[in-house]
């Protein structure tokens, strides 16, 4: 009798895990898990997906090649993708009210370019926000593709305020006619008006994109004026309020439907990543959940809290405070530049990102600001009076007399502040 197969050492390969096959990879994956339950997570681009959500992503669907769309495959064998692509793009629609829906884009800079080249000519004039007042690379950064392809002009936050001036967005529009206009940010602390964009735009003869990756759960929860309806297009990413995988996605009015799916298949991609597609669908579905709109509108009230807190310790923030999950703290009044807060504050267990304030003078390296927000520790399951302890920590944290051994102290608090708090304890 011939050996069962699973003998073969071929097959015991296949089968043995990865802290067998891989253990210095296991190990860093461990590390990474260690660093999340050991930070307060306050970079306002990134979430904890759930475990459905890693499940998905972790699927035999990594498998499968499925180039083109449901029901037209370049391949055989994709009946079951057909229906998990389907499914992510309906309950993508019905959360969002959007017409059409591209579930593949890899990443939301790929959802932007994908809109690009559906819609402009190379050379084409866009007006997107100024990266240093808190646009995004691809809205037209000099040396990303977007800024190399097209022709960029930007609007930027008015000096006084800190908030978009949108008598100034229509100037600008008026004077450079651009084809497409582009609303969204990657640093903006305040709601913005997407259908004044959307007037501007009509005004003159532009079509409006809205890069929605920050706010898109606030949007789902019905926390943000809504980007769908305005906008012809409006691309996202999944994983930051939405807490989803790490992706993107498209959605337009049906009229640009053709040019958005060839725009992605054939033109940028080739086979999707179906198992990521699958983790999308189960995010539109989480949601859709009073839990996750519950959960949106603590993510807002822990911005405003942890806002009102710092102001109140002498910091100042971009336009005052905030309308959404985020803030953007300027530190020149207390005499340290973004590096050193960003390091000073991973001292004491907290992560946040340097972050260029409007009219910044120093180099995007060193800028004078940080970027605060609060999806990621909502997730963690932190409310009002956490916030209020993470503030005071921050300001002893960020304050010029702070001694080494009150940074040991601090880092003390964040530790017990997290314990309180396990994060995936499943795993
Ligand atoms: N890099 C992202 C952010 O941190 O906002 C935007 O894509």
């Amino acid at each position: 009798m011939s050996k069962p197969r699973t003998e073969s050492r071929t097959q015991a390969e296949f089968l043995a895990p990865l802290k067998e096959i891989d253990p210095q990879l296991d190990n860093l994956i461990k590390d990474e898990l260690k660093r999340q339950r050991r930070t307060v997570e306050l970079i306002a681009s990134e979430n904890f997906t759930s475990r459905a959500v890693l499940e998905a992503a972790a699927s035999v669907l990594t498998n499968k090649y499925a180039e083109g769309y449901p029901s037209a495959r370049y391949y055989g064998g994709c009946d079951v993708v057909d229906e998990v692509e389907s499914l992510a793009r309906n309950r993508c629609s019905e959360l969002f009210g959007a017409e059409h829906v591209n579930v593949q884009p890899h990443s939301g800079s790929t959802a932007n370019q994908a809109v690009y080249f559906a819609e402009l000519a190379l050379g084409d004039s866009v007006l997107a926000m100024e990266l240093s007042h808190g646009g995004h690379l691809s809205h037209g950064m000099k040396t990303n593709f977007s800024g190399r392809l097209y022709h960029f002009h930007s609007y930027g936050l008015d000096r006084a305020t800190g908030r978009i001036d949108y008598d100034e967005v229509e100037r600008l529009a008026k004077k450079h006619q651009p084809r497409l206009i582009v609303a969204g940010a990657s640093a903006y602390p305040r709601a913005i008006d997407f259908g004044r964009f959307a007037e501007i735009a009509r005004g003159v003869g532009a079509r409006l994109m809205v890069d929605m990756a920050h706010i898109a759960g606030l949007v789902a929860a019905g926390l943000h004026p809504d980007p769908v309806a305005p906008g012809d297009y409006v691309t996202t990413t999944t994983h930051k309020t939405l807490a989803g995988p790490r992706s993107g996605v498209i959605m337009c009015k049906k009229t640009y439907a053709k040019a958005i799916d060839k725009a992605i298949f054939p033109g940028l991609q080739g086979g999707p990543l179906e198992h990521i597609i699958a983790a999308k669908a189960v995010c539109f579905k989480l949601a859709a959940t009073d839990e996750f709109r519950e959960r949106q509108r603590q993510t807002v009230a822990n911005a405003a809290r942890l806002a009102e807190c710092l102001r109140a310790g002498g910091i100042n923030l971009v336009s005052g405070g905030t309308d959404n999950h985020l803030m953007l703290a300027d530190l020149t009044n207390i005499g340290i530049t973004g590096i050193e807060a960003e390091n000073r504050l991973e001292e004491v267990g907290i992560t946040v990102n340097k972050n260029a304030v409007p009219y910044d003078e120093l180099p995007p390296t060193v800028t004078s600001g940080i970027r605060i927000g609060t999806p990621a520790v909502t997730t963690r399951g932190f409310r009002e009076p956490e916030m209020e302890q993470i503030c005071e920590i921050m300001l002893a944290a960020l304050s010029p007399h702070v001694t080494a051994a009150e940074i040991k102290s601090l880092h003390k608090r964040t530790e017990k502040l997290l314990a309180a708090f396990p994060l995936y304890p499943h795993l």
